[in-house]
């Protein structure tokens, strides 16, 4: 069942979702883009009566895989079995209700990826190309452009990459860069001569110009938008072998050390991951014009299958294409783009530890803050208020209220209505639109809209109950409250339905705590889904404050993330000028002990310590209060360069100076001898 009558021809729904790489963990990001909005369509097509299938599953090839692999030491295979594993695990965890999590190095999906490509060769489906590309003739590899760096020819970073300069953004070939060298060994790669196949997307370009620009013109304004750029530049033939030895062999003789390009064998995933969930009967799902399929992605992936995958389809011929692609834009993280080589990201896994039992919330702020039409940011601060102010003081107070009022007043049973007045009819009329109303959202793939209209259904309780102040009425007219509280009671059943595909874990404490039986998504509406009499069950809450504490700790985290990010991005001072021997040999250095240290009155830097440097006991001052606390130094022994002319520094006179170890980030270290030494000891 549905609400827009241009989907009625439609029998079942293939749902899918960007297969993750398994070379890092999920963040917010990928979940506000992809996985949260997949999940609920899913959800409520799955309420709606609907046959659906939730298709999700690791991408485990591909050059970002292997580099992570080298870099660590380990096997690509050890890379992608914790990552996913990890990702499996939160995803369940959260609650995305995939019908089969698989990967891409499964043998199912080998086999079909292998075949898929076999078929088309041998249908003539691709072109064969041979170019130049770099090789490395001590590694005895061709480079993917990842492996070589060299000097960027826009800015003259030394370090730039053979697909992209890092420094100053701009995409490059491999060919571009000046001097380049094989990440591998070192040695200077040459050309060489390489074969491949091509899918001619050129070929595609009036068939896409007419399914996408002509009968598509519904998509998404972003979506759609990019699709025409891309026709319009007019579109190349594609590559989909790359020299790798990681990813899928290609199925043909002449076509050692060659692997499906990971962009070709990915998407083939949905469907190898369809077999592995339903073998034989997957057809129907792929291939029977009755389905529909929909890709949920984010904004970097539209290409892939707005254009390469539906051409991948389209030259088989045999399968159907996506009715829609609703990708969306980025989410930022306090105002700063997610970044997982910068950690500054929120991870799924450690947000399951830091708030259990929290799912929902979570689900629920990432939709209200969706980047269904533009990038949003995601900021916990937001996070707090929506937490507090909408989940806690709409929707739980209502429902808290309402049932703690039937258990004081009714002794927890369904009390009876008795005469409606106008706002009563009233209200039962709008509770009556808003299964519609919130399904066309869904359907046209707008979930913020549709779960700000969920909430208004709370809202919608929260008011008609503080309105009618049933606590108020039970003692001159107890039939008046029985009907307020009866007219609650059907409104929180119903938000149990209706906010399930947003909060599944919430919804379904509800309608426990309700004693409901299962209603679907379109039996809801009504003013009759409790029973008069039927008993409920005690309240629990169900969401509860979260304090600016718990904020505090997220935010310091972020923040440790900057900082060390900042510190594997500062640069080591360049070495100084050469100095004689006699220059050095001019400083006395001593091992001393700090015997006592005070703060200096109004100073955040200094610290006045005695220092016993075995010559004498002697006052130094020493900037280093900010990094270390007086207490906790005393009897340290340190470094100390004792000639130093004495100097006044806050009227006192320091003489010597502590040698301390500068941190790139700025912060300061004692340097000081791993054995207790005496105290004189020299440095030298
Ligand atoms: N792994 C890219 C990404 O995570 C890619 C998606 C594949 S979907 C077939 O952005
Ligand atoms: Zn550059």
């Amino acid at each position: 069942m549905k609400y827009l009558e241009t989907d009625k021809k439609y029998k079942r729904y293939t749902i899918t979702t960007a297969l993750p790489y398994a070379n890092g963990p999920v963040h917010i990001g990928h979940l506000a883009g992809v996985y949260v909005p997949a999940d609920i369509y899913a959800r409520y097509l799955r309420s709606m009566g609907e046959e659906v299938i939730l298709i999700g599953g690791s991408d485990e090839h591909g050059v970002p895989i292997t580099i992570k692999a080298r870099k660590e030491g380990v096997s690509p295979q050890d890379i992608v079995d914790r990552y996913h594993n990890i990702i499996k695990q939160s995803f369940e965890e959260f609650g995305i209700s995939f019908d089969i999590y698989s990967r891409t190095t499964s043998k199912a999906h080998y086999e079909t990826a292998s075949d898929y490509f076999k078929r088309l060769y041998d249908e003539g489906k691709f072109v064969e190309k041979t170019s130049k590309q770099y090789y490395d003739p001590e590694a005895k590899t061709f480079l993917a452009d990842r492996y070589i760096t060299g000097t960027c020819p826009h800015c003259g970073n030394e370090k730039a990459y053979g697909d992209q300069c890092e420094a100053c953004g701009t995409s490059l070939a491999a060919t571009d860069l000046i001097n380049p060298k094989s990440a591998l060994s070192g040695a200077e790669p040459e050309l060489r001569d390489t074969k491949h196949w091509y899918l001619p997307l050129e070929e595609y370009e009036p068939f896409m110009r007419e399914w996408i620009l002509e009968g598509h013109k519904e998509w998404k304004t972003n979506v759609y938008g990019q699709c025409k750029s891309w026709i319009d530049q007019g579109l190349q033939p594609r590559a989909v072998t790359r020299d790798l030895d990681w990813g899928v062999k290609v199925p043909l003789p002449d076509a050692e050390g060659k692997v499906l390009y990971v962009w070709f064998d990915a998407p083939i995933g949905y469907i190898s991951f369809t077999k592995e969930l339903v073998q034989n009967d997957w057809e129907k799902w792929w291939k029977d014009q009755d389905t529909k399929l929909v890709h949920f992605i984010g904004k970097d992936n539209i290409v892939f299958h707005c254009i390469i995958f539906p051409a991948m389809l389209k030259a088989d011929g045999s399968y159907i294409l996506p009715d829609n692609v609703p990708a969306n834009e980025f989410l930022n993280l306090e105002g700063d783009k997610i970044s997982t080589s910068r950690n500054w990201a929120v991870w799924l896994h450690e947000y399951l530890k830091d708030f259990p039992g929290k799912q929902d919330v979570l689900k629920y702020v990432l939709c209200a803050n969706a980047p269904e039409t533009k990038d949003n940011d995601f900021t916990w601060k937001d996070f707090q208020t929506r937490n507090n102010s909408e989940l806690v003081a709409v929707y739980g107070n209502f429902v808290n209220r309402t049932m703690v009022l039937t258990h004081k007043y009714f002794e927890g049973r369904v009390p009876q209505r008795g005469e409606l007045n106008d706002l009563d009819i009233q209200t039962i009329e709008q509770i009556k639109q808003f299964p519609e109303r919130i399904g066309r959202s869904i359907e046209q793939y707008r979930f913020r809209e549709a779960l700000n209209e969920m909430m208004n259904l709370a809202r919608l309780g929260n008011k008609y109950l503080t309105e009618n102040e049933p606590w108020k009425t039970i003692k001159t007219d107890a039939s008046r409250t029985a009907t307020v509280l009866n007219i609650s009671l059907q409104i929180c059943a119903n938000l149990a339905v209706l906010s399930a595909p947003f909060m599944p874990i919430v919804a379904s404490k509800l309608s426990d705590m309700l004693n409901m039986k299962q209603f679907a998504w379109f039996e809801a509406g009504g003013c009759d889904m409790l029973s008069e009499g039927e008993a409920i069950k005690q309240p629990t809450l169900l969401f509860e404050q979260i304090d600016d504490k718990q904020i505090e700790l997220q935010m310091q985290k972020l923040q440790a993330a900057k900082k060390e990010n900042e510190l594997n991005q500062a640069s080591v001072a360049p070495q100084s000028e050469d100095i004689s021997y006699d220059d050095f040999s001019k400083m006395d250095i001593r091992v001393g002990t700090i015997l006592e240290a005070e703060k200096v009155a109004k100073t955040k830097k200094l610290l006045k310590l005695t220092v016993d440097t075995g010559i004498d006991k002697r006052t130094i001052v020493s900037g280093i209060a900010e990094y270390y606390k007086p207490e906790e130094i005393i009897g340290r022994q340190v470094s100390v360069l004792v000639n130093l002319a004495p100097k006044t520094l806050k009227g006192i006179e320091s003489r010597g100076m502590i040698l301390m170890a500068e941190n790139l980030d700025g912060s300061l270290s004692f340097v000081s001898p791993d054995k207790v030494l005496k105290n004189g000891s020299t440095i030298k």
